[in-house]
């Protein structure tokens, strides 16, 4: 994908399919009997014209992607999105090459009223549950349920779901095989119950739904006035299979469920809750990367070339490396207070060590994001004039989005600091070890949905915490050689071991073992 403002992946990864598809066996016995429909608030693919006036494809980049697309190749499959273009809107429907195979995607735009677009997406969706579910709200202050708000829950993210919803459905109707229907990400919590109330009977089909972050617990979404979150638990609970980055994430969704669905019976050791003569079973499928894809880019001489540039800039000190959007949940700005902290304390790191953060700009149209980067760059000015000299510049910040810039500067770190204040998964802390050629020793918050699986070789932090993430800092850059090896070959084992094929092979493979 090109710069993404949405949550969503931003990774522009070479297309392919992935290698180790065939591992997978189940994969193509699942997919052989059924016709796969996937939806997703942003698409596999985006329009442009060309000189001549002709619409032209781009693939977006992305684990996401590639791994959805890849299923192409083993089923008919449409993928649903939202127009975001002119061009889109222009091209509306048909059917698009991805991968390098050949295999093509049937892929279906809807083109949702502009307004309803903007509440859907600028009001409810962003902020109000990306803010809801990665806790940052100061309830002193904020949200206010207004008019304006619940104008755009009616009008915008009912809507647009609804929207979502009967695409969807003349799909499954239209399918020749019975349906597998993959829903992605918190844009679309209604649409489960809106296919459901629609088809009843009179289909078959499958309803499978994976949330991308975090799910809090059931006193967070006691904050949201009942009716909303209703919606939103009645929606997720017509899917078959709900899927999260972890298992807390699922317990807080059983947990919310008991405490705000009354009539739902909810069973926490088989993961599974009633509701409606309906049940959902409830697993956690922590997403991952394609590591093929990224080694082949790891080693393309684009990246070599930016590898070479930053080598020669920052190769004679230690280096500390953060790469993210710049949005609040990333929890940039006390990432560099704890950089203070540590120069405060241990004053041997002065002149030695440099902190870059790459950063991509996010959502800059919000009021919000466009004060959280003035903050940003308002404490690395900070700590510059503090401690720099003429020879020394303690922090430089790189803003823009150059992917394969990103990769090179993940081969070089010392340090990779992940200090989310709340994150789904968390794909750099997955990447990085993949890729760093030095030893690289990864900080990471505990609050990422990462921290499931990369505990045993990383730092683990309490992000609000600056004092121990400095501490956390020094301990990575004082960190005996063989330690840092250890801890970095068993990262690597751990991300190789369930990459984005594992997410997928596991999805399909519960699906088949529950018989849904
Ligand atoms: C959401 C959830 C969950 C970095 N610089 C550039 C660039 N990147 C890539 C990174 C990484 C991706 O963008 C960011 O992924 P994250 O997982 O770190 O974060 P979110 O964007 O917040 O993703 C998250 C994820 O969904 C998947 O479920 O893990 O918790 O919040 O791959 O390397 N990409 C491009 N240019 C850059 O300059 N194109």
């Amino acid at each position: 994908m090109t710069l993404d403002t949405d949550h969503s992946l931003i990774l522009d990864a070479p297309a392919a399919v992935p290698e180790d598809t065939a591992l997978c066996q189940s994969w193509q016995e699942i997919l052989l009997n059924r016709t796969l429909i996937i939806a997703s608030n942003r698409g596999p693919v985006s329009f442009t014209r060309d000189e001549a006036g002709e619409l032209q494809s781009h693939r977006s980049g992305g684990g996401l992607v590639t791994a959805l697309s890849g299923l192409a190749e083993y089923a008919d499959a449409c993928w649903i999105a939202t127009a975001q273009t002119e061009e889109d809107r222009a091209w509306r429907e048909g059917m698009v090459p991805l991968g390098e195979s050949g295999s093509a995607l049937r892929v279906k735009f809807i083109s949702p009223e502009a307004k309803a677009y903007e509440g859907f997406y600028h009001v409810i969706a962003n902020p109000l549950l990306w803010f809801l579910q990665h806790s940052m709200w100061d309830i002193v202050r904020a949200p206010t349920i207004n008019r304006k708000i619940w104008e755009s829950w009616d009008n915008g993210y009912v809507s647009v779901n609804r929207l979502f919803a009967e695409a969807i459905c003349e799909q499954i109707i239209a399918a020749p095989q019975p349906a597998l229907v993959m829903l992605q990400d918190y844009h679309l919590y209604l649409a489960p119950g809106f296919i459901r109330e629609k088809l009843r009977s009179r289909a078959k089909y499958t309803l499978m739904f994976f949330v991308h972050i975090p799910w809090p617990g059931a006193e967070d979404w006691g904050l949201l006035p009942s009716k909303m979150r209703r919606a939103i638990l009645e929606g997720l609970c017509a899917a078959d299979l709900l899927g999260f980055q972890t298992a807390e994430d699922g317990m807080n969704f059983i947990r919310t469920c008991e405490s705000h669905l009354p009539e739902a019976r909810v069973n926490f050791k088989r993961g599974r809750i009633w509701y409606r003569n309906h049940s959902t079973h409830v697993r956690d499928f922590p997403i991952s990367i394609d590591v093929a894809a990224l080694d082949r880019l790891a080693a393309s001489p684009e990246v070599a070339e930016f590898h070479d540039q930053l080598t020669e800039r920052y190769g004679r000190q230690q280096l500390i490396l953060r790469i993210d959007r710049t949005e609040p949940s990333k929890n940039i700005v006390r990432g560099f207070h704890a950089f203070d902290e540590l120069l405060e304390l241990h004053p041997e790191h002065r002149g030695n060590v440099r902190f870059l953060a790459l950063l991509v700009p996010s959502r800059i149209e919000v009021e919000e994001y466009q004060k959280y980067l003035d903050e940003i760059m308002g404490v690395i000015g900070q700590i510059n004039v503090k401690y720099g000299s003429s020879d020394w510049e303690p922090v430089r910040i790189l803003v823009g989005e150059d992917y394969p810039r990103a990769v090179a500067a993940l081969q070089l770190y010392d340090v990779l600091l992940v200090n989310s204040l709340a994150d789904g998964m968390n794909l750099v802390a997955k990447e990085g070890p993949i890729v760093n050629h030095c030893n690289g020793v990864l900080i990471l918050s505990e609050r990422t949905g990462a921290r499931q699986q990369l505990e045993p070789g990383a730092l683990i932090i309490p992000p609000l915490d600056i004092y121990a993430t400095a501490e956390a800092m020094h301990q990575a850059l004082t960190m005996p050689l063989a330690e840092r090896r250890e801890r970095a070959d068993r990262l690597r084992w751990l991300i190789e071991r369930d990459d984005i094929v594992a997410w997928l092979c596991q999805q399909l493979e519960t699906i088949a073992q529950l018989n849904l």
